[in-house]
């Protein structure tokens, strides 16, 4: 308890909608791709799975997600693994393969009016015409893409509102202006261009060129670290945070979250932030675990953890619908006197008011990236002071979250007693790592489902036969890294066919791997055993096929996975058991001749030695000293084409 002296009165904050206004607020939203960040999700029990996905979308209850970005898949890895393309060939076309379909419509289902964004990371090989550039052919890259927007139409009814150019590479300002082309003539008109998911350096272009400026909708940003370019804000195109947190998501990932989404609009005028990612399914050791708003990596046991970015969203989508209109800078919005901000925003008839404050320390919300400057913090009493159609108001619901660091108990997203105006003006005593939300908005609530199961480790065993999918399903748990699964009917059988045929137009900048690998679980198991059949088409068949264990690695890095790979060359009458996905720590070769049809490949490590079979026959048995000592099961190709993999067991250590 302190006392006030003379010199310590709580300065007073105004909120006034009669000095001019903000911008208008376009949404909070997180990004399921980008990739393959969901991959764990769509396997889980549909209870667990129904419950997440209220956390994640449903109105009033979680998140409450206002915006929801999809990656367009390309076959091609997009940092947890890849995501399968609708037309993985030109003569190829598809649009029930991956778990996007599915999210988004269960999206949408829970909220009506949740507004869609698509965006790929990268393209299927023939995009690019036998080039890295996939705006070579503008027409045929819109193509490709509208089919998709139209396809989400006609398949799923599904409005995609916005569409991005690529993921954090470079535009085409040809290629952005036949887009929107396109969309205008097949109909989409509604469906919006962000340009262009990198940092804000289309807006000299879009200040150049007026095509340009009508063809987009706004200005999209990674990472701005809070701050747009001057430009930028010249061009009077809304400005977004198309993708931003990609933070670990435990108290200070939270603080992160909170603080940017307030001061995205207050230092940088932006006025949609979008997460990346929208939940942590994926491996735990792919690369950034956890930057989702909540993590769920165990459809094997149900368990799945609301983590406090969850909360540090409600504040604002639950009380702020898309359209309400941002206050002015000083008259709502501002910068708090002893550090922390916030943001106020009204209904277009404005008798409605929220005001979100956030009081995060330095060191309790940093974010992933840019470096954020030191700045300090202290616990301080304002004075609100309501003006202008807000003079009405005798008393604001109150919601209340503290991120618990430093001895201080968490809470998260509790409704307190009412704050009341008397003479328009009250007082509000605001601690550290503080989020409050002060709002006439009263359908406010906290959701809740009982507590998942607990969690357990990766089962003993795996076994797939791959009958039981819908066709063009990826197989469960098999994670791909390089190269894409589908379940498929050949020659009357389901089957797990690596589908993608030539070298995609990478999103991974120093990718350029030509093998396919699919990963599957347990990463610090080190004993384990690996066995499937597989039989290569003699049209487009890849040259070889592997099965691996221990392999240690995924994401962009994955051809220079480590591990005990056990190839096959069914051509060479040869196989090779290496240290290395790209082979270049041979352990052992030797012959094999192999009959055209289906064999079974089977690789087990275990105290320290590698026994390979073919059809239940001994090629070798091997020390294993020299690689990786722990990792993943997989299997894949030697090269891109297909291979078709059926009768799938893994076994962990016995
Ligand atoms: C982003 C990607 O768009 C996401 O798919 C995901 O990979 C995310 C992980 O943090 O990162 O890409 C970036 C990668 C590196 C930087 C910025 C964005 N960087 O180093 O500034």
């Amino acid at each position: 308890v302190r006392a006030y002296s003379i010199h310590d009165q709580p300065e007073t904050l105004v909120f006034d909608d009669t000095q001019g206004l903000g911008r208008e607020f376009e949404g909070i939203g997180a990004i399921s791709g980008g990739g393959a960040t969901s991959k764990l999700l769509v396997n889980y029990p549909e209870k667990q799975r129904n419950e997440i996905l209220d956390y994640l979308f449903k109105p009033n209850f979680g998140a409450s997600l206002q915006i929801f970005k999809v990656e367009i898949g390309g076959d091609m890895q997009s940092t947890d693994g890849t995501e399968a393309s609708h037309m993985h060939n030109q003569w190829d076309e598809n649009y029930s393969r991956g778990y996007e379909w599915w999210l988004l419509q269960e999206a949408k289902k829970r909220n009506p009016n949740i507004k869609l964004y698509c965006l790929p990371w990268g393209f299927p090989g023939w995009i690019g015409q036998g080039t890295t550039n996939p705006f070579v052919n503008p027409k045929q890259t819109a193509d490709y893409v509208v089919r998709w927007i139209s396809a989400a139409k006609t398949q799923y009814n599904l409005t995609m509102d916005f569409v991005g150019i690529w993921n954090e590479r470079m535009y085409s300002i040809p290629y952005i202006k036949t887009l929107r082309k396109m969309l205008d003539d097949r109909g989409f008109h509604k469906t919006l261009i962000i340009a262009a998911d990198k940092k804000w350096e289309i807006a000299t272009d879009i200040s150049k060129d007026e095509d340009l400026a009508s063809a987009v909708h706004a200005i999209g940003c990674h990472y701005p670290g809070t701050y747009s370019s001057a430009p930028a804000k010249k061009t009077g195109k809304p400005l977004w945070a198309s993708e931003d947190y990609s933070t670990f998501n435990n108290e200070v990932g939270g603080g992160c979250w909170a603080r940017i989404l307030n001061q995205n609009y207050v230092n940088g005028e932006m006025t949609s932030t979008i997460s990346w990612n929208l939940i942590g399914s994926y491996y735990p050791q792919l690369p950034f675990f956890r930057d989702g708003l909540m993590t769920a990596t165990q459809p094997w046991s149900g368990h799945y953890v609301v983590n406090t970015p969850i909360w540090m969203t409600a504040h604002t989508t639950q009380f702020v619908p898309i359209g309400w209109q941002y206050l002015a800078q000083g008259y709502g919005v501002g910068k708090l006197p002893k550090g922390g901000s916030y943001v106020s925003l009204s209904n277009p008839s404005f008798d409605q008011l929220t005001i979100v404050i956030e009081t995060m320390t330095h060191n309790h919300s940093k974010c992933i990236r840019p470096n954020l400057p030191y700045y300090t913090v202290q616990p301080q009493t304002v004075k609100l002071k309501l003006q202008g159609s807000f003079i009405k108001i005798e008393k604001m619901n109150v919601w209340y979250s503290k991120l618990g660091l430093d001895g201080s108990t968490q809470q998260m997203f509790i409704k307190k007693q009412d704050l009341f105006f008397q003479n328009n003006e009250a007082e509000l005593k605001l601690g550290l790592d503080e989020v409050i939300t002060l709002t006439t908005v009263d359908s406010g609530r906290k959701g809740s489902h009982p507590d998942p199961p607990v969690a357990q480790p990766f089962p003993q065993v795996v076994a797939d036969n791959f009958s039981g999918y819908v066709e063009h399903q990826e197989p469960n748990y098999l994670a791909p890294q390089i190269g894409s699964l589908e379940v498929q009917e050949i020659n009357g059988e389901r089957v797990a066919r690596q589908t993608v045929l030539e070298r995609p137009v990478y999103w991974c900048k120093a990718e350029k791997a030509e093998k396919t690998i699919s990963i599957i679980g347990n990463h610090s198991w080190t004993d384990m055993n690996v066995s499937v059949s597989f039989s290569i088409p003699s049209v487009n068949g890849t040259t070889g096929v592997f099965v691996a264990t221990r392999v240690d690695r995924g994401g962009c890095d994955s051809l220079h996975a480590k591990g005990i790979f056990f190839y096959v060359f069914p051509q060479d009458d040869q196989f090779i058991v290496s240290g290395d996905l790209a082979r270049t720590h041979i352990m052992t070769k030797g012959k094999i001749r192999l009959e055209s049809g289906k064999h079974t490949i089977s690789l087990e490590v275990s105290e320290g030695k590698a026994v390979g079979q073919v059809d239940q026959t001994q090629l070798f048995s091997v020390a294993v000293a020299g690689s990786s000592t722990n990792g993943w099961g997989a299997i894949g190709t030697d090269t891109f084409g297909y291979a078709d993999f059926d009768d799938f067991l893994f076994k962990g250590p016995q």
